[in-house]
């Protein structure tokens, strides 16, 4: 297993490249979608400030055609798993694979690889940027996660959408990651089951791996086995949201 993603050494070189990053991110292909206005009537009573904001963070992240796909996708931080459970649900071509979401729901449900290719889908071809100076772009095929979230019926004091993954580093610290509700519901947020038309590849995360468009590399999770819908993400692991952020990186790492 590749573990050199995940070296906390790297730690510092990181989080200075992901600082210059930002610095140079602005807010382009801003749009106003179909989407915005749907739920501009939920920025009421925000100030002017704020509502900037959240159309920066609802607007849709920039989409490619087929000949910008990058001949090349870099696999990345983990590229495979050591779980002997994962190992054998991927022996079996995750046939008994099943994605658990639970937490603040009214419904919570197992669902399987079939079942998620049974509903809606949406393609996009999108740019991957990774913080360490890496960005390539590929088609994603997958279930929106609204899809998914609006069968399990989430609860009043739900917040935050939480991706827990099959692989750990070589401490055994899980990889997990978190989203809240504006990208939970955003039109791209996607779980893909298929990168440039064919199923997903383990090193890129298979059975399914998040895709969140708007946000770096290390949000997409890859391995994903369950998903759990927190008020607060406290006190889960190490308290940030994220594998990464409890490490110090940002844990809104807008693009
Ligand atoms: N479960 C899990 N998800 C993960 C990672 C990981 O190590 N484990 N690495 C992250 C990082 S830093 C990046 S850049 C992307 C890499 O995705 P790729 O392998 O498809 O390039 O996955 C992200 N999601
Ligand atoms: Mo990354």
């Amino acid at each position: 297993m590749d573990n050199k993603g995940l070296n906390r050494r790297n730690f510092f070189i990181r989080a200075l490249q992901a600082s210059s990053l930002l610095a140079l991110a602005g807010c382009d292909n801003l749009s106003r979608s179909e989407w915005f206005s749907e739920l501009l009537g939920r920025t009421e009573g925000l100030t002017k400030r704020a509502q900037r904001t959240l159309t920066a963070r609802r607007a849709m992240a920039r989409e490619y055609v087929d000949a910008d796909r990058s001949e090349k996708f870099p696999a990345n931080g983990n590229t495979d798993v050591a779980d002997a459970g994962y190992r054998a649900l991927a022996a079996g071509g995750f046939a008994d694979w099943r994605l658990e979401v639970g937490g603040l729901v009214r419904q919570p449900i197992a669902l399987s690889l079939e079942t998620l290719r049974s509903l809606p889908s949406r393609t996009q071809i999108t740019r991957h940027d990774c913080v360490e100076g890496w960005s390539a772009i590929a088609k994603w095929k997958g279930v929106p996660l609204r899809e998914v979230l609006g069968r399990v019926e989430p609860m009043p004091d739900a917040r935050y959408v939480v991706f827990h993954c099959a692989d750990t580093d070589d401490e055994a610290v899980p990889y997990y990651e978190s989203v809240d509700f504006d990208d939970a519901y955003h039109p791209q947020t996607i779980l893909a089951y298929e990168m440039n038309e064919a199923p997903l590849p383990i090193p890129h995360g298979a059975p399914i791996r998040l895709r969140v468009e708007r946000q770096l590399g290390y949000k997409q999770a890859k391995y994903i086995m369950r998903i759990q819908l927190v008020e607060s993400f406290a006190d889960l692991a190490g308290g940030h949201g994220g594998y990464w952020e409890d490490q110090g990186y940002e844990w809104y790492a807008g693009v």
